[in-house]
C-alpha cells in the first residue's frame, strides 16, 4: 500500500465523520452503464437533453422509453464489492454520510443506511398533478403511465438537468461536506453541478478529500489524495485494512 493510502487510512481510522460522494463509476463494475462511457448518449439523444423537464413536457413516451430502458437494465445487476466496503465502513465509522448522484438504488440494496439520493431514484415515481411519491419496482411502466390516485401522468422521481436539487437533501449533504474530516469521492467525472463542488466544501472547511478513479478528473489537481484504480479493488481494500 502507496505512502498516500496508508495516509488516508490512518486518517478514517481516527475519523469522527465521514461523508463518501458516489457517482456512476462506482456501478460500473455491476454492469451499470455510466454516463461518459456511453458518450452520454442513448440511442443518439444527448442524456442531458433527454433527462430534462422540456423534453419531458414534447415527447413524454420517449424519456419513459429511457427509463424502462434503465429500469430493465438494472433490475437485472446487483450491487458490487465496493458499495459493500461502504456498507462496511458505514459499521466502522461514527458519524457516516454516502452522498450519491447514482438513481440505481445499488447503495440501499448493498444495505447502506445514511444514504443522500440527490439526484432522485430510479424505482420511485412521480406524480405530475398531486405529486404523490411511490416506489414501484417494475422492470417496465409502461408507455404513459398513470397515477393511481388521480389518474394523473406520473413521470421519474428523479432531478433532471435544468432542475433544482430536493432542497432539504441538498443542505444534509452540504452540512455532512462541511463537517467531515475526510470524504472520499469514488468514480465520478466531477461536471454535473452542485454535486462536483461538495468535495470543495469539504476543502473549505479544512476536512481532507480523496479520489478514487480509474482516471483523474477536473477536480483531481484540488485532492490531497487520487487513487487511480478501479472501485470494486480500491474501496474493499481500503476499508477492510482499517
Ligand atoms: C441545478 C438524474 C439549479 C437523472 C442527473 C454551473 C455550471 C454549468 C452548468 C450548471 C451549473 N449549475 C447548474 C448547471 C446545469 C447542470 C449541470 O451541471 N450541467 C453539466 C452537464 C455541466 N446542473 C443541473 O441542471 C442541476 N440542477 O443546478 O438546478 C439550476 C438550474 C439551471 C441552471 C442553474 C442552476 C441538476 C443536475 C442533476 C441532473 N440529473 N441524474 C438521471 O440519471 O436520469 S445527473 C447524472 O449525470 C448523474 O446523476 C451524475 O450526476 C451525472 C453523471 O456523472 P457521473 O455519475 O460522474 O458519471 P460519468 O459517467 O460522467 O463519470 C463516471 C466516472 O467514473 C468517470 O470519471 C470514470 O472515469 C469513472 N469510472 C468508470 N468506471 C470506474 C470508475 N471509477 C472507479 N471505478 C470504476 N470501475
Ligand atoms: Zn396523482
Amino acid at each position: 500500500m502507496g505512502p498516500d493510502r496508508s495516509k488516508l487510512k490512518e486518517l478514517l481510522k481516527k475519523a469522527e465523520r465521514v461523508a463518501v460522494l458516489t457517482g456512476a463509476g462506482i456501478s460500473a463494475e455491476s454492469g451499470v452503464p455510466t454516463f461518459r462511457g456511453a458518450d452520454g448518449l442513448w440511442r443518439n439523444y444527448k442524456v442531458t437533453e433527454l433527462a430534462t423537464p422540456d423534453a419531458f413536457a414534447q415527447h413524454p413516451e420517449l424519456v419513459w422509453e429511457f427509463y424502462n430502458w434503465r429500469r430493465q437494465l438494472v433490475n437485472g445487476l446487483t450491487y458490487n464489492p465496493a458499495h459493500k466496503a461502504l456498507v462496511d465502513l458505514e459499521a466502522k465509522v461514527p458519524h457516516f454520510t454516502l452522498i450519491t448522484q447514482n438513481v440505481d438504488g445499488l447503495h440501499l440494496k448493498a444495505g447502506s443506511r445514511n444514504v443522500l439520493e440527490i439526484h432522485g431514484n430510479l424505482w420511485k415515481v412521480r406524480c405530475t398533478r398531486c405529486h404523490k411519491i411511490t416506489t414501484d419496482m417494475s422492470p417496465d411502466m409502461g408507455t404513459l403511465p398513470k397515477c393511481q390516485e388521480c389518474g394523473g401522468l406520473l413521470r421519474p422521481h428523479v432531478v433532471w438537468f435544468g432542475e433544482s436539487l430536493d432542497y432539504p437533501l441538498l443542505h444534509q449533504a452540504m452540512e455532512a461536506s462541511r463537517t467531515c474530516q475526510v470524504m472520499l469521492v469514488i468514480g465520478t467525472s466531477a461536471v454535473v453541478q452542485p454535486a462536483a463542488s461538495l468535495a470543495l466544501e469539504t476543502k473549505g472547511a479544512g476536512g481532507k478529500v480523496a479520489e478514487i478513479n480509474v482516471e483523474e478528473t477536473p477536480n483531481s489537481r484540488m485532492m490531497d489524495f487520487v487513487l487511480l484504480g478501479k472501485a470494486g479493488e480500491i474501496v474493499p481494500e481500503l476499508v477492510n485494512s482499517l
